[in-house]
């Protein structure tokens, strides 16, 4: 099993991305306590040096399994279900401009909280339908290269839209693109899902990427989620791709990304 921990390559106001500070320091000690990869946590493509990235990276013999977006809406409001067409487009764009970037790290693009949230006054059902809108687009222009789409269902305090695997299936069929999937989070699946590891199976090889934090959102190992079976169900599944934490810097975040590896590795043995 291959493990990664989500790192934001410029300063950010999600509390779950335990590392902000400086790039390389924090690439160098995730390194050094055994991670496979770090998941990039990316505003803008177009302000970051991919290739100082990739240097950055692979000096530090790093994978880059996987680019999360959802910055683009927490701090500029780009999102796939806007009322206002100029917004929808210009998340649209924002995502197709990750694609050469995930593309060089063989990464899996991830869309959150750029699926937005139904305005005031939209029905649910036109948010679903800017929704698929836009997905289909951005699949197309990235199957050429081979990049997947991983949605991630997310809980309902975050949004209005896709919160469980099976909501995540029926847009799936909707979108009917090869090269998009979904991304489960244990956080969000601990609120919405049924029975966990159902969920995981009923989603099988459509996982194209996971994030695990505790019930409490903090370290794995840290609150009541059973890692053993859903680990296990997981890689019954056939996943190949990393397992990503994505968790609070509690109590700080060295403490958590050692710990987080510690009884990840321990699980697997
Ligand atoms: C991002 O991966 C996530 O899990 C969300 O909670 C972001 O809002
Ligand atoms: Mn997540």
């Amino acid at each position: 099993m291959n493990l990664s921990i989500v790192l934001s390559t410029h300063a950010a106001q999600f509390q779950a991305v335990a590392f902000k500070g400086d790039f390389e320091t924090n690439v160098a000690k995730i390194a050094g306590w055994g991670y496979d990869g770090v998941e990039l946590a990316i505003r803008d493509p177009g302000l970051v040096d991919a290739d100082e990235l990739e240097h950055v990276v692979s000096a530090h013999g790093l994978t880059v399994p996987a680019i999360g977006t959802g910055q683009a809406w927490g701090e500029e409001g780009l999102s796939f279900s806007a009322d206002d067409p100029e917004v929808r487009a210009a998340a649209v764009e924002r995502i197709k401009g990750h694609v050469p970037l995930a593309a060089r790290f063989d990464a899996v693009i991830i869309l959150g909280l750029i699926r937005g949230i139904t305005p005031e006054g939209q029905t649910h059902e036109q948010s679903m339908a800017y929704l698929v809108e836009a997905l289909r687009e951005c699949s197309a222009v990235a199957a050429e290269t081979g990049v997947r789409f991983a949605l991630e269902s997310l809980n309902r305090y975050e949004t209005d839209l896709i919160h469980t695997v099976a909501d995540g299936l029926d847009l799936i069929e909707r979108v009917g693109a090869e090269n998009f999937g979904l991304l489960l989070d244990t956080f969000h699946m601990n609120v919405e899902e049924p029975v966990i590891v159902d969920s995981i199976r009923a989603c099988g090889d459509r996982i194209f990427h996971f994030h695990v934090a505790d019930s409490n959102r903090w370290y794995p190992g840290a609150g009541h989620l059973d890692f053993d079976s859903i680990l296990e169900t997981l890689l019954a599944t056939g996943y190949q791709g990393y397992v990503s934490g994505e968790f609070m810097p509690m109590p700080d975040a060295d403490t958590a990304a050692k710990r987080a590896i510690a009884y990840l590795r321990a699980i697997q043995t």
